[in-house]
C-alpha cells in the first residue's frame, strides 16, 4: 500500500474515539466540526458508514435552533486538557439533553462531505449505497436546519453573507482579517496585564514545540471575551447580531455555504425534495451574487465586511478566493486561478512547495509560523482543489493536487506547514490532514 495512505490511515485510527474522531491526540481532544466533515471524507474511503456515524455524532448535538456547534465536547477528557473547555461555555439549556458543546460555529462543509461518501459508497456497490440513502433520509434534515439557522439568525437581512461572532467561527482562527476588528474591542476590565491573574489557561501551548506556532495571550484575552460576551445575551442570536463587538461578514465561511448548498440539493434530491434542491441552489446563487458584491477590481480578491464600521477588510489572504470555491463566472475565476498560482501565493520563488500560502507571501502580516498567518493548511488546498475542478480548471486542480501530496509525503499528517521552511507545524498527527491524504489518493484528478 502507498506509504502515505498508510501513515494517514494510521492518523485516524489513532484518533478514532468510536463514532467519532478527535483532530489530534493531544492538541484537540474533542469532535470539531468543520474538522468531522472533512474527516468523514478521509473515513469515507475506508469505511463509509462510519464517515456516516462521523456526521451523526456531531448533528446528536445539534442545538434545537438548528447551529451545529464548533466543539462537541468529550466528558471523558480531563478537564483542562484543552480549554475553554465544557464549563466555560454556559450552554447547558442549548445544547440537547446528554451532550455539552461549545456556544458558537463553524464552516458548514458537512453536506459537502455526506454528498462525497454517496458517491464513494455508489462506487462500492448497489447495498452500502442503499445503507448510505437511508443514513441521508436521517440526516438531510438536519443538515437542511443548519443551512437555515445560518441564512436567519446569521443573516437576517438575507444579503447572501454569513456573519461571525468569533474569529473560531471562521476556523481560520488568527488570520490578519480579524486583526483590526480585534483591535477595536474594548477589553475594559478584562484587559489587564499577563501578571494579574486574568489570564486565560492555555494547555495549548504546552503541546506544540514553539508558542510561536498559536496564538498570543492577548488573542486568548479577547476570545475569552467574545464568549463571555455572547454569554451575557445567553446565545440570543438577534441580540448579538446588534450588539456584539465583533461581527464579520466572512466570505472564506459564506462560500464554503454555498457550495455546501449545491451539495445539500443533491441529497434533497436523494431523499425526493425536488423544490427543496432548487432552493438550495437558489441560496447557493444568492450567496454567488453576494460575494461579487464583496470583489475588490483593483485588489482582485474577495473582501470580508466588518459589520460594525461597514468597511470591508483589505488584508489579502487565501479567502480573498473565496468566490473560486463558491463558483464564479469564468473570467473571475481564470483571474483568481492565475493570482492563485502567482508571487503572492503558490508561486512565491521563497516557497518550499508551491501551495498557497493561508496569508499572501507579500502581505505586510505574513508570518510563515504564525497560526493562519502563512503555513499552508492542507484542507484549505483541498477546499481550493475542490474550486478549480468545479470551475473546469483541471490541469491547475491536478497540479495542486499533486504537489500537495508531494509535500505530505514529507511533512506527514502535521496540522500545517511553515510555507518556507518546508517545515511542519502544530499537531504531527492530524486527522483532517490525514482525511484529505486519502481522498486526494483516491482521485486522479
Ligand atoms: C483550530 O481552532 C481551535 C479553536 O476552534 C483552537 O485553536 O483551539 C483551528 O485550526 C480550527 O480551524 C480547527 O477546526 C481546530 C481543530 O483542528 O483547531
Amino acid at each position: 500500500m502507498d506509504e502515505l495512505a498508510q501513515r494517514a490511515i494510521g492518523v485516524l485510527w489513532g484518533n478514532d474515539r468510536g463514532p467519532w474522531t478527535r483532530p489530534s491526540p493531544r492538541l484537540y481532544p474533542h469532535q470539531w466540526s468543520w474538522d468531522a466533515g472533512f474527516v468523514a471524507m478521509g473515513w469515507a474511503q475506508l469505511e463509509p458508514m462510519r464517515a456516516v456515524a462521523e456526521l451523526s455524532s456531531l448533528l446528536r448535538a445539534q442545538w434545537p435552533t438548528g447551529m451545529v456547534p464548533q466543539i462537541v465536547f468529550d466528558l471523558n477528557v480531563a478537564q483542562g486538557a484543552y480549554e475553554p473547555g465544557p464549563n466555560a461555555w454556559a450552554t447547558a439549556r442549548h445544547a440537547p439533553p446528554g451532550t455539552a458543546t461549545s456556544g458558537i460555529c463553524q464552516p458548514p462543509i458537512h453536506a459537502v462531505a455526506l454528498r462525497r461518501i454517496r458517491e464513494v459508497a455508489a462506487d462500492l456497490g448497489a447495498d452500502l449505497l442503499h445503507e448510505v440513502d437511508d443514513a441521508i433520509v436521517d440526516l438531510y434534515p438536519r443538515l437542511a436546519r443548519w443551512h437555515r439557522w445560518l441564512r436567519t439568525a446569521r443573516d437576517p437581512d438575507g444579503s447572501g453573507l454569513v456573519t461571525i461572532l468569533h474569529p473560531w467561527e471562521s476556523g481560520l482562527d488568527n488570520s490578519p482579517r480579524w486583526d483590526e476588528p480585534l483591535a477595536a474591542i474594548d477589553l475594559g476590565a478584562d484587559a489587564g496585564d499577563p501578571e494579574d491573574g486574568l489570564l486565560p489557561p492555555r494547555p495549548d501551548l504546552t503541546y506544540v514545540a514553539d508558542p510561536a506556532e498559536r496564538p498570543t495571550d492577548l488573542d486568548y484575552r479577547r476570545y475569552g471575551y467574545l464568549v463571555d460576551r455572547l454569554i451575557a445575551v445567553d446565545y440570543d442570536q438577534a441580540a448579538a447580531m446588534a450588539t456584539h463587538p465583533f461581527r464579520v461578514a466572512d466570505v472564506w465561511f459564506s462560500a464554503i455555504l454555498a457550495l455546501a448548498d449545491d451539495a445539500l440539493a443533491d441529497l434533497a434530491t436523494v431523499v425526493g425534495r425536488p423544490s427543496e434542491a432548487r432552493a438550495h441552489r437558489a441560496d447557493a446563487a444568492h450567496t454567488r451574487t453576494a460575494l461579487d458584491g464583496c470583489w475588490d477590481p483593483g485588489l482582485e480578491r474577495a473582501l470580508d465586511i466588518d459589520r460594525i464600521t461597514g468597511e470591508p477588510i483589505e488584508s489579502d489572504t487565501i479567502a480573498g478566493f473565496a468566490p473560486l470555491v463558491a463558483g464564479c463566472e469564468p473570467d473571475r475565476a481564470a483571474l483568481l486561478v492565475d493570482r492563485l498560482f502567482g508571487p503572492s501565493f503558490a508561486g512565491a520563488p521563497s516557497l518550499a512547495w508551491a501551495l498557497p500560502p493561508s496569508t499572501a507571501v507579500d502581505d505586510k502580516a505574513f508570518d510563515g509560523r504564525g497560526y493562519w498567518r502563512g503555513p499552508q493548511w492542507a484542507p484549505m488546498t483541498w477546499l481550493l482543489w475542490t474550486g478549480l475542478r468545479n470551475a473546469g480548471h483541471r490541469r491547475s486542480a491536478q497540479r495542486l493536487r499533486a504537489t500537495a501530496l508531494e509535500q505530505l509525503r514529507t511533512t506527514g499528517c502535521c496540522e500545517y506547514v511553515d510555507p518556507t521552511a518546508g517545515t511542519p507545524l502544530g499537531s504531527d498527527a492530524q486527522s483532517w490532514t490525514a482525511a484529505v491524504a486519502l481522498d486526494w489518493l483516491a482521485t486522479d484528478d
